[in-house]
């Protein structure tokens, strides 16, 4: 069987989860989607995980896209067959997952890692990073999401001009446009990480599982998001941390999720 592409490590209920191929670095191929989605899986599974860093290792790179060697001799039908599949498989599983991720960005996330760290719900990039979506210079568009995520977070405009110029911005510019919610030096990107995932792991897994939904319900074409919101803020009301919650504030104490 083929070595592991990810490194799997826990600390309380925080779980990181490491792309591990430094020297292609961290280069999204097939096998490396699959550990991915199957690690992702795992980790929505497991009660005791409550949130989770996704980050690659070396110094250089989070992910400096999909491996350009696979997807080099691919046939328009396998293109679109492809992308349909890592959409649902890693993409798409990644947003919608109900275990909040955030994307510690160490270094180069281009093309399919940009589009992987936009998957995540937070993202913190180290101020070495530099992030694009080159895919035109290759000759293709972004295939995993990019051309509607970028835009949702940055606007259409700066969207245009990343993928249009397939050029590269900094970590600085990627925070003034949205696209990264913090900056910190390398050496503590994975404690700033940890300190937003300290945060998410104290409140109610549940109530934060249905936030996703809603918050994500805005960009599904056809659903209305407020409406999602009223479904899902009326099911808290029967969660077991709805009434710790409320009984905790009550008694003057700290809620105990479990
Ligand atoms: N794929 C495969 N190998 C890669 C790679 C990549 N994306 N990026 C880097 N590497 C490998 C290099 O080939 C090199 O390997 P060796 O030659 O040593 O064996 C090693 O990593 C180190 O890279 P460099 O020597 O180039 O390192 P530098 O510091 O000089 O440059 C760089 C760093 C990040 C600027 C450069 O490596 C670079 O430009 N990398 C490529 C960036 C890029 O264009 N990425 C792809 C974006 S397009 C699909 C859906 C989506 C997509 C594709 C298909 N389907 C549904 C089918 C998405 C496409 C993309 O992501």
């Amino acid at each position: 069987m083929a070595e592991s592409n990810i490194i799997i490590e826990n600390n309380d209920s925080i779980r990181t989860i490491t792309i591990n191929r430094p020297k292609q670095l961290n280069a999204l191929n097939s096998q490396t989607i699959n550990e991915l989605s199957e690690a992702l899986k795992d980790a929505e599974k497991e009660n005791s995980v409550k949130a989770i860093i996704l980050t690659g290792s070396g110094e250089k790179a989070f992910v400096a896209g999909a491996d350009i060697k696979e997807f080099a001799s691919f046939s328009v039908e396998e293109g679109k067959k492809l992308s349909k599949e890592g959409h649902d498989k890693l993409f798409d599983l990644a947003q919608n997952l109900s275990t909040p991720i955030i994307a510690a960005i160490n270094g180069f996330a281009l093309g399919g890692g940009l589009e992987l760290a936009m998957s995540a719900h937070i993202r913190v990039a180290s101020d070495n990073a530099k992030m694009g979506l080159p895919e035109v210079s290759l000759g293709v568009i972004p295939g995993y999401g990019g051309t509607q995520r970028l835009a949702q977070l940055v606007g259409r405009g700066k969207a245009m001009e990343m993928i249009a110029t397939a050029g590269m911005i900094s970590a600085d510019d990627a925070h003034n446009w949205g696209l990264v919610n913090h900056v910190t030096t390398p050496e503590g990107l994975l404690e700033q990480c940890n300190k937003i995932a300290g945060k998410i792991v104290k409140n109610s897994s549940s109530a934060i599982s249905l936030a996703i939904i809603a918050v994500n319900a805005n960009y599904v074409d056809g659903v209305d998001g407020f409406a999602t919101e009223i479904q899902e803020f009326g099911n808290c009301f029967g969660t077991d941390d709805f009434k710790e919650g409320t009984t905790a504030f009550i008694e003057r104490r700290k809620a105990n999720f479990k």
